[in-house]
């Protein structure tokens, strides 16, 4: 396994030409720490510092002993990509500030070569066997990139921040790499279930891939979007709030503080954090409840970012006044209601804030995970204290238990922190022991093997369908036994088989090479060729009836052999369709762009040019809208590709396909289709039978095809096959042997 993210976990120090390595703490290290260290694993990334020509080398050596391997970025790739495509682009607009980002067409060109390093670094050890697992808005394009070079690898990717809504997202000039960038992972993490949402709704707005629930279906590639919380490593932050060196800290801590209630907060300076609606919130407390003036204090710990950035400059010039405001306005000789500090701490000393902590606020206006808030809660080894978490953190869709605030409405905040201060003990354990529960189970180490195990699925399911792929050796078995039939029986679906997907209905006309095709397999006297589709009879008659082929239209409610006239199933009856028909004609007039087609024995409703999503739903609608009134009459309700149908639950093209069984005594039989209406037909053929799906969804067909394209060249050398001379195919029947 190859793990990749811009920053390795550990930075380079160098100082006086010495180079020192400074190991990250972060809970994505620890948790992935069992992964790359294990021989052959490695981790990829930038070691977070400039490193020059000459030390390149050293570096690396020294690296490769902890299976970890530097990419070198240059100064103008740390400017453009990194400070400014990735933070000052991306991170503003994923996290809902969508004002604050700053297109510039150079910085993504630069985004774009730094992902093209790391692709051709990657692309130096990896091959097809391996996993390779991406991190962050960092490297969005770098899925695709390898894709191209190892069709065959298996990509993770997982984004660690918030992916937003269709409308704030499709705002970006360059959202249509991006998202391209992505699918060309196999599995998409995400924090939550509105991130998957959010990415769902934008591939099927801006790539036009549809997919079903969390998966897409993208060049015959199955991905999967999935939330996957991340958390920390719990039994880490337990056995250090029990250590005696925290508690001695506590202790202390409680001591400077006078014994006052204590409220903190830590978050690095960023406008996401919700850093001033929190002060806004905590001034209005003391305002509203003064008998708390001199009883409690904030340990307010800013830890510095990006403050060369002109917004973070910005936000800590406002930060730095509302704090001296509110200390300004309230304290008193022997009382601060604001202890801030603008730097960072050793982790045992936030053990120690954490542990002696009444109330933590977790508040951001908008954060992906956020893992303070976990942290704070594995801190809480006696079950006391209260956690006040904002909606908009992904943390709050697990630790519903916390007291939650919309960080924007600082009354409610206010209040709130208020309701946490003023909390009986036995409710703050009641809540505190669930969050713990759901925190030490859902640890970092969970996250990791749930991503990985993901993985492992689609990587089987992968292997599992290339078996199925026709191959060389199969082609060449296939060309054999069709060879030696004399008695051939082919069915042919139409759409989505033979012709790809159109917009307009009547588009699929068959072009000039179909035609010919279909007339060379069906002139060859051994073969009965069966045209399956669910189209109406008098389309199928104007566009085929020319060739010597049998038709089964409208799902088997209509057939003919090529010389016979047009017959219908005379059990059938229509008399159901002005009851369905008046139901479909309401959703009609409710969206645009979508309308009725009536065949004899059936009603379709099609949606392939309304407004997207609005189709999908009113198809869920109208089938659940359908249900008693069609099941009463017999009938059923299919839903197709961008359309629903309904007709007689009798007719079915695997119904139709045994007349043609029953009267051929075949000794080769084929069948090929696309979508679930020729399951009916694949379950309808004898076990000897070549069935074969378009596309890879689950099939009962053996084997699959990519598309349409594919079936065409099966179809070649079939006609090619009838013409061929015996010699060939003795020599291909030795070889295959
Ligand atoms: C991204 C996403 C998502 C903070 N101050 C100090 C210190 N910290 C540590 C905390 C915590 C971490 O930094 C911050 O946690 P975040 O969850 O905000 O993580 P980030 O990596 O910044 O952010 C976020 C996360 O990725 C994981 O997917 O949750 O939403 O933005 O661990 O303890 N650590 C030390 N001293 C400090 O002063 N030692």
């Amino acid at each position: 396994m190859l793990i990749v993210s811009n920053r390795l976990p550990v930075k380079i120090i160098q100082k006086d030409g010495l180079s020192t390595y400074q190991p990250s703490e972060g809970g994505l290290a620890t948790g992935l720490g069992s992964i790359y260290k294990e021989e052959g694993n490695l981790w990829i990334g930038w070691p977070g510092a400039l490193v020059a020509d000459k030390d390149k080398e050293k570096v690396i050596q020294d690296l490769d002993n902890d299976n970890l391997y530097p990419i070198f970025l240059t100064e103008k790739e740390i400017l453009d990509y990194y400070e400014g495509f990735s933070n000052e682009t991306l991170w503003p607009l994923f996290h809902y500030f969508p004002t604050y980002s700053i297109y510039n067409p150079e910085q993504f060109e630069v985004y774009k070569q730094a992902n093209q390093k790391f692709a051709d670094e990657i692309l130096k050890i990896a091959t097809e066997d391996d996993v390779i697992w991406i991190h962050d808005y960092q490297q969005m394009l770098l899925p695709e990139m390898i894709r191209r070079k190892l069709p065959g690898v298996t990509i993770g990717f997982f984004l660690h921040i918030p992916f937003p809504s269709y409308e704030v997202f499709r705002m970006l000039p360059w959202r249509k790499e991006l998202l391209t960038g992505l699918t060309g992972a196999d599995v998409i993490g995400f924090h939550t279930y509105d991130d998957v949402r959010h990415f769902l709704s934008a591939t099927s707005r801006i790539l036009n891939v549809n997919g079903t629930a969390n998966e897409l279906v993208i060049d015959d590639r199955k991905i999967v979007a999935d939330a996957f919380p991340i958390s920390i490593d719990y039994k880490k932050y337990k056995q250090l709030a029990e250590s005696t060196e925290t508690k001695r800290n506590e202790r202390k801590l409680k001591e400077l503080t006078g014994h006052n209630r204590l409220i903190i907060s830590i978050d690095r300076l960023d406008y996401s954090k919700g850093i001033l609606h929190r002060l806004q919130a905590y001034k209005l407390l003391l305002e509203r409840h003064p008998e708390l003036r001199g009883k409690v204090t904030l340990v307010h710990l800013v830890v510095p970012s990006r403050d060369k950035v002109t917004k973070y400059k910005e936000l800590k010039e406002e930060m730095d006044m509302l704090i001296s405001d509110i200390n300004g306005q309230y304290s008193s000789f022997s009382w601060q209601p604001i202890q801030h500090f603008y730097r960072s701490f050793r982790i045992d000393i936030l053990s120690a804030l954490y542990k002696a902590a009444d109330v933590a606020l977790v508040t951001p206006l908008r954060d992906g995970m956020n893992l303070v808030s976990k942290e704070y809660v594995a801190s809480k080894t006696d079950q006391r204290g209260v956690l006040v978490l904002s909606e908009m953190a992904g943390a709050s869709r697990e630790l519903s238990e916390a007291l939650m605030v919309n960080p924007s409405d600082i009354w409610d905040y206010a209040e709130k922190i208020y309701q946490a201060l003023n909390m009986p003990v036995e409710e703050q354990k009641r809540r505190m022991t669930a969050m713990q529960q759901t925190v030490s189970k859902f640890d970092i180490f969970n996250w990791v093997n749930n991503f990985i195990g993901r993985l492992e699925e689609i990587k089987a399911w992968q292997q599992e369908l290339s078996t199925r792929n026709i191959n060389e050796s199969i082609r060449q078995k296939m060309a054999i036994s069709y060879h030696y039939g004399s008695r051939r029986l082919l069915f042919l679906d139409y759409d989505g088989t033979m012709v790809s997907f159109k917009k307009q209905v009547n588009e699929a006309k068959p072009d000039d090479e179909l035609l010919k095709l279909l007339e060379c397999i069906s002139s060859d006297p051994h073969n009965t060729v069966v045209i399956t589709s669910g189209r109406d009879y008098h389309t199928l008659e104007s566009w085929l009836g020319h060739l010597p082929v049998d038709i089964i239209a409208e799902h088997g409610a209509w057939y003919k052999e090529y010389d016979g006239p047009w017959r219908h199933r005379r059990d059938l009856n229509a008399g159901w369709k002005p009851d369905i028909r008046s139901v479909l004609e309401v959703y009609t007039s409710r969206t645009p762009g979508s309308f009725i087609e009536e065949k004899s024995y059936s009603l379709a409703w099609h949606y392939r040019k309304t407004e997207s999503g609005l189709g999908s739903l009113r198809a869920q609608e109208i089938t659940a809208d359908l249900k008693y009134l069609a099941a009463d009459l017999g009938l059923q309700v299919l839903q197709g590709d961008k359309v629903v149908e309904v007709k007689n639950i009798s007719v079915n093209k695997g119904t139709a396909a045994k007349r043609w069984l029953e009267k051929t005594d075949a000794d080769f039989i084929m069948a090929i289709g696309d979508d679930h209406t020729d399951e009916d037909t694949f379950k309808a053929m004898p076990a000897d039978a070549i069935t074969i799906k378009v596309g890879s969804n689950v099939s009962e067909a053996t084997y699959y095809l990519r598309s349409y394209i594919e079936v065409r060249a099966l179809l070649r050398e079939i006609c090619t096959a009838s013409t061929d001379d015996e010699d060939e195919h003795e020599a291909l029947l030795e070889e295959a042997n």
